[in-house]
């Protein structure tokens, strides 16, 4: 039996602001966190410049929003003069903490072609003024780093992408991460049609009693993006309880089909309130739209599905 999320509505919840320089072409890929009874979204703005910065916004329901009129991150330097990208926050121990994709010139060098992407870490007190930490590793393509909301036996969690598999990584203090103790956890399918070319991982994974619950998004050989669910398990998140062969969400909307960038639905956060899980998600690289689900009905289909 198949599992999908279901849209919230059939508009996205949150469009480019044409009055703003900065957020006033695209505002895509939000991480959401529900923090003392209010909704939390930071997200990818792209304005007349294409830079992409990182913006904020707050919601009592977690579908109408207050956004700052300012970015709360934006490029710093050489590493990221091209961009902050895809932001994931979450809170642990009383501190706040964002990973995001830093994309800037290779080797800091503006007149060399191509671009270097770097996977970032910031903290914060308030969710607003944020001080870099430091990248997970350096020079190599790797994205979609998200952090657990948790220490696993004492220790910072965090999965990663290398490009085609969803790894996991560990740190003792946020700054170093071992290679010896990084490894690969699960990748695309070559027998199945949907996530064949490249897995990442979407929000925060939740824990439920069964396991970590990992929402991740996959593409396939035509460039289509679509989300599925696995089950990690609680102490050892290298072990894959379950992983369902279905895919739960897909491109379907006229918003989620065209845009900046064709099929996609890319999501940095997921949250649960009362029971349902919010999935917060970009539309083509454009919007932002909001697909929910019942956590148990979600636990249930991720362990037997
Ligand atoms: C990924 C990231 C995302 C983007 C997606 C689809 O590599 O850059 O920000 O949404 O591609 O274009």
């Amino acid at each position: 039996m198949g599992f999908r999320l279901q849209r919230h509505a059939h508009e996205p919840i949150m469009a480019p602001d044409p009055t703003s320089g900065w957020e006033c072409y695209n505002v895509f890929n939000p991480s959401v966190l529900h923090y003392r009874g209010l909704f939390h979204m930071h997200y990818r703005a792209q304005g007349l410049d294409w830079i992409s910065r990182i913006g904020y916004a707050v919601s009592e329901d977690g579908v109408r929003w207050n956004r700052l009129r300012c970015p709360v991150l934006s490029p710093a330097g050489p590493a990221d003069a091209l961009g902050v990208e895809d932001p994931r926050v979450v809170e642990i121990e009383g501190v706040f903490y964002m990973t995001y994709t830093a994309f800037g010139h290779t080797a800091g060098d503006p007149t060399v072609a191509g671009g270097s992407i770097t996977p970032m870490i910031a903290c914060s007190q308030n969710l607003i003024s944020w001080e870099r930490i430091g990248p997970v590793v350096r020079g190599e393509d790797n994205k979609d780093h998200v952090l657990f909301p948790r220490r696993i036996n004492g220790r910072y969690a965090l999965l990663h992408r290398r490009r085609p598999r969803v790894w996991l990584a560990y740190s003792d203090d946020l700054v170093t991460w071992p290679e010896e103790d990084m490894r690969p956890i699960f990748g695309p399918r070559e027998d199945n049609w949907w996530d064949n070319a490249c897995v990442g991982a979407n929000g925060v994974p939740i824990e439920t009693e069964h396991g970590w619950l990992c929402l991740y998004h996959a593409y396939d050989r035509d460039h289509v993006y679509r989300f599925g669910v696995a089950l990690l398990d609680l102490d050892d998140p290298s072990k894959v309880i379950h992983r369902p062969r279905e895919p739960i969400f897909w491109p379907e909307e006229i918003w989620e089909l065209r845009g900046d960038t064709p099929n996609v639905v890319f999501s940095n956060g997921s949250v649960v309130v009362g029971g349902t899980v919010y999935v917060y998600y970009g539309g083509a690289d454009h919007v932002i739209g909001l697909a929910t689900a019942s956590l148990a009905e979600l636990v249930g289909y991720a362990r037997h599905g």
